[in-house]
């Protein structure tokens, strides 16, 4: 198979682009998510890389989130090794000593939210058709107390509150406005908007940056490994609760019925 993603790192300026590559919308699957941390691990332990912009180069789509069919009339053992990736993706990038910046050109629902809060810093294209949000409560299902933490470090409690009660996606516009995301470009300027922000970012020296990023991050990344195995027992036993599966299965059907 081929691979999901593709990573350049400069080492001129010690920028990585991580791209993700998995059509039809960059669904984190099992094998993508296990893809991902080992790109992410490699480039952790490579010195000369300092700083991490991570993009799409689908059109219209950053990432659709959690492969929904991970989650559908699978066996709790696999349900488990799927939530396992997906703890390791969120400790992995919202823990990185790299700088991170998501360079958001798509639409950026659920688990590709996470994903771009996990960084330091977003950019989206400025394209009210883009949206970005944890609609969980949308799918009938509950983001985990991490993602919750990583939204209300973001915007704050009560946007969080709002947002993850209704399920919320926002348009481009309107994250800009609650500080879901920090900066919208023009489409075709996403990336190179991405590239003169890391610089700024690592005019910083990077041990000072690194220690107050962890003074900023750690009491919520521990939160969660402290809690490791529990989040694991408590997201199986849920998602594979006969109704939480017919409301993801009543989810998917209007997914594919809004094609046309
Ligand atoms: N997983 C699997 N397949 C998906 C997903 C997904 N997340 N998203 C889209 N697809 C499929 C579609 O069904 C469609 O399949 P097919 O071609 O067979 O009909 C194909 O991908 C293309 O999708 P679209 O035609 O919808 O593509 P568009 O470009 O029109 O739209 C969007 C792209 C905006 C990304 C749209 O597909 C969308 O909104 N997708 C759903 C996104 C979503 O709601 N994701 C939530 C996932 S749940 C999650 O991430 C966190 C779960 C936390 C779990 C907590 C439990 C305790």
């Amino acid at each position: 198979t081929s691979p999901k993603i593709k990573v350049d790192l400069d080492s001129s300026t010690g920028v990585a682009v991580l791209r993700m590559q998995s059509p039809p919308v960059n669904s984190l699957s099992l094998d993508f998510l296990t893809e991902f941390c080992i790109n992410l691990e490699k480039l952790e332990m490579d010195r000369s890389c300092r700083g991490l912009i991570i993009t799409s180069t689908l059109s219209k789509v950053f990432s659709a989130g959690l492969d929904i069919m991970e989650m559908y009339g699978k066996s709790p053992e696999r349900c488990g090794e799927f939530w396992k990736a997906v703890q390791e993706m969120w400790l992995k990038l919202y823990g990185s000593n790299m700088a991170t910046i998501a360079a958001i050109n798509g639409s950026s629902p659920a688990g590709g939210c996470l994903m771009s809060i996990g960084c330091d810093y977003r950019i989206m294209a400025d394209n009210p058709r883009y949206s970005i949000g944890l609609n969980e409560t949308q799918l009938g299902i509950v983001a985990p107390f991490w993602f919750k933490d990583t939204l209300v470090n973001t915007v704050g409690n009560r946007a969080a509150e709002l947002s993850l009660e209704l399920g919320l996606l926002y348009s481009a516009p309107d994250a800009l406005k609650i500080g879901l995301v920090d900066q919208l470009v023009p489409e075709d300027q996403v990336l190179s908007t991405a590239q003169d922000t890391m610089s700024k970012w690592l005019a910083v020296p990077d041990h000072a940056r690194q220690i107050t990023k962890s003074m900023m991050r750690k009491q919520t990344i521990d939160k969660l490994l402290s809690n490791r195995e529990a989040d694991i027992t408590n997201f199986v036993s849920f998602i594979t609760k006969d109704s939480i599966q017919r409301s993801l299965r009543m989810y998917l059907e209007m997914l594919k019925s809004r094609k046309a």
